[in-house]
């Protein structure tokens, strides 16, 4: 049973990420029951919701002659291009209307600026600019987290990997995540979560 000091992040359980959304991560909405039955388990409970503007840089329709998943150098370095997905104030970027947001302490919201992509729940692509999530963890008294939410590879691989940077105990529960799994990304992510000491568990 997790302690006073745990955190539980839920990373982006949005419809553009479930099956019919934008960018539908498959069975990315068979997690949200046993995410909802965890809440009960976790003093402090964050969710973050991914949140484009329409002109985002991340969007392949914004990018001339790109096609989605193809790859481009930005100045933070390389970047997916996706369909257009999580755009701000859209039904796609809405919470999935099963998932039980009420019982949520704080929700932040990533990749708002158009210019950089956000993946992590701490920082943006960048590894540089903080989203401030830390800072209310730490002042909360928070030690440990447990990810949960979509996708496995992306957004919850990076925000893993920061939080164990920063010095917090991270598990993963993979039984509650889903994943994209573009050209091997899921095996990349688990080794990356791995060697920075990320627990994973079901
Ligand atoms: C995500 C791709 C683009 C995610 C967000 O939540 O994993 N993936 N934006
Ligand atoms: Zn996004």
């Amino acid at each position: 049973m997790a302690r006073r000091d745990t955190a539980l992040v839920m990373i982006d359980i949005q419809n553009d990420f479930c099956p019919g959304g934008a960018l539908a991560v498959p069975g990315g909405d068979e997690i949200i029951a046993r995410v909802n039955k965890l809440q009960g388990d976790y003093a402090v409970r964050v969710l973050t919701q991914d949140w484009h503007p329409a002109e985002h840089s991340s969007f392949a329709s914004n990018q001339a002659g790109a096609e989605p998943y193809s790859i481009i150098d930005m100045p933070y370095g390389p970047q997916v291009l996706w369909p257009d997905h999580c755009v701000q104030g859209t039904k796609g970027a809405d919470f999935h209307p099963d998932l039980d947001t009420t019982r949520a302490h704080l929700i932040i919201r990533k990749g708002f600026r158009r210019m950089i992509d956000s993946y992590s729940a701490f920082f943006e692509n960048d590894h540089k600019t903080p989203t401030g999530l830390e800072g209310y963890l730490r002042e909360r008294g928070v030690h440990d987290i447990v990810l949960v939410g979509l996708a496995t590879d992306f957004c919850v691989r990076y925000s893993a990997v920061d939080a164990a940077r920063l010095g917090f105990g991270v598990t993963v529960l993979e039984g509650a995540c889903r994943a994209i799994d573009l050209d091997g990304s899921l095996a990349d992510a688990r080794r990356d979560m791995l060697d920075h000491g990320v627990k994973l568990a079901d």
